[in-house]
């Protein structure tokens, strides 16, 4: 591979900002380690054909959670169905699985419960580890004008983020210690009385063994481990609970843990004690990362769902698939996408079909990433941009943009499913991920792979999907989007989930909502002496994942990629803005200048992972990842930043807040 033996060491293109080239043509590379070339539509498909046939029984698949529904249906109908493997899954591993599984052991569904429109009519919205007034603006505009209609926000993150800009109280915790603080929230409730008697009694099991649970988190124990006075945890326990209707949302500050599940079942379990879910204006909310990334694990593009989240270990839904697919279905959940990691490591997994990912960029410990890529048989990747992970690629296919280049639907996080249009012409011979994974298939044995359009795709689907059934493209039109569940042609149901707890007996309806027993377990990477600082990585308002649909264009807002110190830490290591050090973990080292932002605590350091082929900041994320959903510790690592001899400050840079008025 050209690129092999470089990735240790993240500073390769350093200071040069990357261009992104828009892929019109196939591309091939004749040999391991040579150069891509072009190549016609013909012999790209004929060579990933023949790769995949090869690695029969080898074969994993990363599906595209920017692309439409219709396009992650055909993913996992491809992976399942003509190469008879569940290994299909996609970035919602490295992003909200944790939300999936411990939303669904609690309340059988993966989605969040409410809907955006009741943030605007809710008294207490807390927003934990979350910060979207950067990363989800839209949602933001909501939850500004639930503050305006007399809303009181709380904010839970180590940064005082722009979010918290516009909180009532900001609860500075340290890093990966969540739990405490959640049980310490708990056990105030508790002791105050405040929590709801009789909806605990009627909906919830458990509650016994957390109240026994919680009982040591007194407010001076959470407050000591947390680092948040103990009043702020008295004072969000106290709002919470006193509350009408209350929202509690989280991002990846929850679940981008080594214990990422366990992290959202101790927030689940202050909705349970308060009764705030399963009600208007009253839930729990994940705001989900990518555009579709709700879909594409609706639409059964994970390792253990088929389509509508359907369990494939139920052997009633796996027949239903089976007669109408024709085929056989593994009665087994595949690999994740971490999983598939470790498999080419191994060398159990030796082909990979990869659609919209950049796994090289994206992946915790990429260099580490990087090596398995470069180890694979065959190799497809299949996106709009020639990205890093297609330099390791035998076959590189030019999609088109989902977003503005094809016909779909996609699902938002309030479960939302709207329709996409064709406004743009694609580039060259681009063609749609959907045509290209037909052809490929008939090239596989599977002659009757075509869909006259994307309605078709999405027609097949209702009729396997309950939830999905009542969504034709006509009613999707008229009602401008509609929330699943959707299992009926006339009626639309209520904005929320779960209202059935609130019924007489919900648990002869369903299921209970169990309490999750979860304990505080600290960050695997341990600060010690010779890693003494507590980095943690996420994003800027100004630019995308990893960079590669924002790099290449140019914004007075873009600055780079810095290592950001709160001024304390910026004197303790005599370093002031600009000046370039060296930033090293257990696993990796790269070359960045350093910001200096107040909003950051002594002893925490902030990345993005926005610009890694300046700064390759996940050279320096640890793979170690939540046993339950697979998601790596990217929030968690231990660094050291030594100075570069004979580098100084950039004159003229002031320290900035970074925050940006709404
Ligand atoms: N502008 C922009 N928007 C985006 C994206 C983007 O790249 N750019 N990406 C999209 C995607 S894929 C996703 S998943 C979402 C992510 O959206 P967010 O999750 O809101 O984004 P992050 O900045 O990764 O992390 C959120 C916060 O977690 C905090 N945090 C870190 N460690 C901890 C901890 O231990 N506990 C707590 N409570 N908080 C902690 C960080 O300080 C950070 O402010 O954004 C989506 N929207
Ligand atoms: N350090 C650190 N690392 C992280 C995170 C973090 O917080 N910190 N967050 C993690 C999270 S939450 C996520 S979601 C992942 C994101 O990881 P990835 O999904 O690997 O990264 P993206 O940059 O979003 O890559 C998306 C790719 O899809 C392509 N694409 C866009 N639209 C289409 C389409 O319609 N068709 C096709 N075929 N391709 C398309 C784009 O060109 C791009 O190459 O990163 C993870 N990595
Ligand atoms: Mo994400």
């Amino acid at each position: 591979m050209t690129n092999r033996g470089k990735q240790r060491d993240g500073t390769r293109r350093n200071g040069t900002p990357k261009t992104y080239t828009r892929l019109a043509h196939p591309l091939v590379r004749d040999e391991k380690g040579g150069p891509l070339r072009r190549a016609s539509w013909e012999e790209a498909l004929d060579r990933a054909a023949a790769g995949f046939r090869a690695a029969r029984g080898a074969f994993g698949m990363f599906s595209c959670a920017r692309a439409t529904n219709e396009m992650n249906y055909v993913a996992q109908k491809f992976a399942r169905v003509v190469m008879g493997t569940n290994d299909v899954d996609s970035c919602n591993r490295t992003c909200h699985a944790p939300s999936v599984a411990g939303l669904s052991a609690v309340f059988g569904s993966g989605g969040g419960t409410s809907s955006y429109e009741e943030i605007e009519h809710t008294d207490v919205i807390v927003m934990w580890g979350s910060n979207a007034r950067f990363a989800h603006p839209i949602f933001f505009q909501h939850v500004l004008k639930g503050i305006h209609n007399g809303a009181r926000m709380y904010a839970v993150d180590p940064r005082r983020t722009s979010t918290a800009e516009w909180a009532e109280s900001w609860l500075g915790l340290d890093v990966g210690t969540d739990i405490p603080l959640a049980h310490a929230i708990g056990r105030e409730i508790i002791h105050a009385g405040l929590y709801n008697r009789a909806f605990v009694e009627r909906a919830t099991s458990g509650f016994e063994e957390y109240r026994a649970l919680v009982e040591p988190w007194t407010l001076t124990a959470a407050s000591k481990v947390t680092g948040v006075p103990a009043a702020a945890i008295r004072e969000l326990a106290h709002a919470y609970a006193r509350a009408e209707r209350a929202q509690l949302c989280w991002t990846l500050g929850i679940t981008e843990h080594h214990n990422g599940t366990d992290n959202v079942r101790a927030l689940i379990n202050l909705a349970l004690l308060t009764g705030h879910v399963g009600r208007y204006g009253s839930g729990v909310q994940p705001l989900r990362g990518q555009n579709n990334v709700q879909g594409g694990g609706d639409m059964g593009a994970i390792p253990n769902r088929l389509p509508g989240f359907q369990d494939i270990l139920d052997a009633g839904v796996r027949e239903k698939f089976e007669s109408f697919w024709g085929v056989g279905i593994q009665p087994r959940y595949g690999r994740t996408l971490t999983e598939m990691f470790e498999a080419m490591e191994s060398g159990e997994l030796r082909a990979v079909y990869c659609i919209g990912e950049n796994p090289a960029q994206s992946e915790a410990d990429s260099g580490q990433a990087m090596e398995r890529l470069a180890r694979l048989d065959c190799l497809v990747v299949q996106d709009i941009f020639l990205t890093r992970t297609a330099e390791f690629a035998d076959v590189v296919l030019p999609a088109t943009a989902a977003w503005c280049e094809t016909e779909g639907t996609t699902t938002n996080s309030e479960r939302r499913v709207q329709r996409v249009r064709k406004a743009v012409r694609p580039p060259g011979e681009a063609r749609e991920d959907i045509d290209i994974m037909c052809d490929l298939a008939r090239r596989l044995g599977h002659e009757e792979w075509k869909y006259a359009d994307a309605e078709a795709v999405w027609n097949e689907l209702r009729a396997l999907s309950p939830d999905h059934w009542g969504m034709t493209y006509e009613r999707l039109e008229e009602h401008q989007g509609i929330q699943w569940p959707c299992p009926d042609l006339e009626r639309i149901e209520p904005s929320f989930l779960h209202g059935r707890l609130w019924e007489a007996d919900p648990g002869r309806r369903g299921r209970l909502a169990p309490f999750g027993i979860v304990r505080h377990d600290p960050p695997v990477d341990l600060t010690d002496e010779e890693y003494p600082i507590r980095l943690t990585t996420g994003r800027r308002l100004d630019s995308y994942n990893t960079g590669v649909q924002s790099g290449s264009f140019a914004s007075p807002l873009r600055r780079g990629e810095y290592v950001e110190l709160c001024p304390e830490d910026a004197e303790r290591y005599g370093v002031a803005v600009g000046q370039r050090v060296r930033v090293s973990s257990r696993r990796g080292s790269v070359v960045a200048p350093v910001w200096v932002d107040p909003a950051l605590r002594p002893g925490l350091a902030f990345m993005t992972m926005h610009f890694p082929d300046e700064v390759d900041t996940n050279q320096l994320t640890i793979e170690a990842n939540c046993p339950i959903a697979g998601t790596a510790e990217f929030k968690a690592s231990a660094i050291r930043i030594e100075k570069l001899a004979g580098t100084s400050a950039e004159p003229s840079t002031e320290p900035s807040t970074e925050r940006v008025d709404a």
